[in-house]
């Protein structure tokens, strides 16, 4: 009887009731869309069994060294036990682990080796998808080391290039991007004071302040100075900006003229050290003609750019194996949540996001790979030049909208840290921020169009039709093309008349503008995708539901006049209302 029932709550039992956890699953087999892409693009046995070994060592492996990074963060000594300055940063085992097994799954290499000719980008990037979720945001600084091989390829740097795309761990260099400084990320032409003085041996010495310098345990960086001429005089602006190489550390393990000043206490990436640098006399070669060093870092800004892209999106794709996989396993109100179809819906929403980015970021590493190659037309450089930030900015906000709606798919556990769930929201935040914010790069987008007289969006139009006219022959996905031909004709309509319209109009239309055309190409490649044979009901489905929304923000907004002097002055003083300014 209930008397002699042993106590359900006593100091040794504290209820029955356990809920089960979500288990990481091997990505790859638990990805449709990725298995989908590489049996319709790169159909090969040997690719599709190494990346299923590869999300097995994800799962089992790597994910647990994440966490260990997460719970680990660096740290910084300045002084060692007799008072000398050293300026060491202290990272976990597990993150010095990360770094072995990048180098030996060629992350980097990969990209270089073209084992895979033009499809080695897709195949590197489809590794990186899987790997950067559970790598502890290792996939940063190898963001950065692909950034530099790719701008150091060509240029007599002793073995740099080897070592940056080495698969020989102990070989293995990894790169900073040290770009920023405290009077600007966005505008370095203006917030760039730091001076490079040249020495008798042709290297310089540079000297100024670093405000962000990610994965600062890097073995060497790119960066941006200005030369003193022998008047002691520097140009300002963006032309009298240039590129150098150098190594962070001396050969005798003591830094090369950087002092460490402190690491920054950041919302996420806490896994990885970020740091302000002193620059006082760091040694490095001149990478860049003097005064190009903005146009040549563009190269590792467009590589950096797309590795973002993968991280946003893998990101999304994981929040989303997660979430449905709790659902199977969580029961509330007399059913396991997968049997709520209101939840259900809220999954498949975060889905059909997922999946755009998907298409998108796969689009612009096809491109990359084909351009590589030698293999890429005229259109298809413009279609890189364009959607490289247009798919940054765009997944970047993504992202964010995703893992938050994500997190609250395991209700209060989703907010509870040491499910490891909130650092996946916490990480998002900056994909939107660093490598140009969403601002910078609806400007980057105006740029590459003004930069191509247009030739970059007359690329764009061709390609999207193109797409939709071969979809158009499958009636099921009629309604997305229509939609979509719509939505390309509203776009074509405001980029003829934008032709006439002043900068500041275009300024003000400029984030609208990329979102429109993120959204419209996004739409242009599900069609495209569940128009292949190989396609299933989902993907027509899932295309169907993309073009449900307002697929070209920029002509509504510009119809109402949104982009007018008196819009820009009215959302002034919204913004300032009740402020003393
Ligand atoms: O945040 C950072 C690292 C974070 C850690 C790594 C994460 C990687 C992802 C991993 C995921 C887990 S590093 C800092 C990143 N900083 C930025 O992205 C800077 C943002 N600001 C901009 O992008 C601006 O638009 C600037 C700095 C490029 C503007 O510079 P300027 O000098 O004022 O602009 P100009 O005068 O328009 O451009 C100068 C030249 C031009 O070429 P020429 O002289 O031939 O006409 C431009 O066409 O540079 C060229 N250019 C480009 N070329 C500028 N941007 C580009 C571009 N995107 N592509 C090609
Ligand atoms: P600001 O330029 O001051 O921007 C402030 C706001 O103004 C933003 O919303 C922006 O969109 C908006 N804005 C700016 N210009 C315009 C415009 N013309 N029109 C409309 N809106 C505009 N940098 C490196 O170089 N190397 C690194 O390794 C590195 N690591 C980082 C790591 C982390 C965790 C973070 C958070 C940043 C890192 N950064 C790094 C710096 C980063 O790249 C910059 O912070 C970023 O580019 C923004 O620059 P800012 O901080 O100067 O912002």
């Amino acid at each position: 009887d209930e008397f002699h029932q042993p106590p359900q709550f006593s100091h040794s039992a504290i209820g029955a009731f356990f809920q089960e956890r979500p288990i990481l699953k091997n990505p790859f087999t638990q990805d449709s869309l990725l298995k989908a892409y590489l049996r319709r693009h790169l159909p090969l046995q040997e690719v599709q069994s190494e990346l299923g070994s590869f999300g097995e060592r994800v799962a089992c492996e790597i994910d647990s060294l994440g966490r260990e990074c997460e719970e680990n963060p660096p740290r910084l000594q300045h002084y060692n036990a007799w008072g000398q300055r050293v300026d060491r940063i202290i990272t976990c085992p597990a993150w010095a682990r990360l770094k072995e097994i990048s180098a030996h799954e060629g992350l980097v290499a990969a990209g270089y080796e073209r084992h895979y000719g033009e499809w080695s980008r897709v195949y590197q990037m489809s590794k990186l998808y899987l790997f950067s979720p559970s790598a502890g945001l290792y996939s940063c600084p190898l963001a950065m080391t692909d950034g530099a091989a790719k701008v150091i390829q060509t240029l007599p740097i002793e073995d740099a290039f080897l070592r940056l795309t080495s698969r020989d761990a102990k070989m293995f260099w990894t790169s900073g991007q040290w770009m920023t400084e405290r009077k600007g990320g966005s505008d370095v032409a203006t917030g760039t004071e730091t001076v490079a003085r040249r020495q008798s041996d042709g290297s310089y010495s540079l000297h100024g302040f670093k405000w962000f310098t990610s994965a600062t345990d890097a073995d060497v960086t790119l960066t941006l100075a200005r030369v003193v001429d022998q008047h002691g005089h520097t140009t300002q602006g963006s032309r009298g900006l240039s590129l150098f190489f150098g190594k962070v550390w001396g050969e005798d393990g003591r830094s090369n003229g950087v002092e460490v000043q402190r690491l920054k206490e950041k919302l996420g990436t806490r896994q990885m050290p970020t740091a302000e640098l002193l620059l006082d006399g760091m040694k490095a070669h001149m990478l860049s003609e003097e005064g190009r060093g903005v146009a040549s870092i563009a190269n590792m800004l467009t590589i950096t750019r797309i590795h973002n892209t993968v991280s946003a999106v893998a990101a999304m794709r994981r929040i989303v194996q997660l979430s449905r996989e709790y659902a199977t396993k969580r029961f509330v109100f007399g059913k396991f949540l997968k049997d709520h179809p209101l939840h259900v819906q809220t999954m498949a929403r975060m889905e059909v996001q997922t999946r755009a980015g998907f298409l998108l970021m796969m689009e612009v590493c096809r491109l990359l790979g084909r351009e590589e190659t030698g293999s890429a037309s005229h259109t298809e450089l413009h279609l890189l030049r364009l959607l490289t930030p247009v798919a940054k900015l765009y997944t970047g906000k993504q992202a964010v909208a995703v893992l938050s709606e994500g997190l609250e798919c395991f209700g209060g556990q989703g907010y509870i840290e040491d499910t490891g769930l909130p650092m996946m929201l916490r990480d998002a935040q900056v994909l939107s921020i660093w490598e140009g914010t969403t601002n910078v790069l609806a400007l980057d987008v105006l740029r590459s169009i003004a930069k191509s007289s247009g030739r970059v969006l007359e690329a764009f139009f061709s390609d999207a039709k193109t797409r939709l006219s071969v979809a158009a022959s499958v009636p099921a996905l009629t309604p997305a093309v229509q939609a979509l031909g719509e939505a390309l004709s509203r776009l074509g309509e405001f980029v003829q008349a934008s032709s006439h319209k002043p900068t500041a109009t275009m300024e003000l239309a400029a984030r609208d503008l990329a979102f429109s055309l993120a959204r419209v190409y996004m739409g242009a490649l599900l069609v495209d995708h569940a128009a292949w044979d190989g396609a299933s009901a989902d993907d027509i489905y899932a295309a169907l539901r993309w073009t449900e929304q307002d697929l070209c923000p920029v002509f509504n907004a510009d119809l109402k006049g949104n982009y007018s002097t008196q819009s820009a002055q009215l959302d002034s003083a919204l913004v300032y209302a009740g402020s003393d300014l």
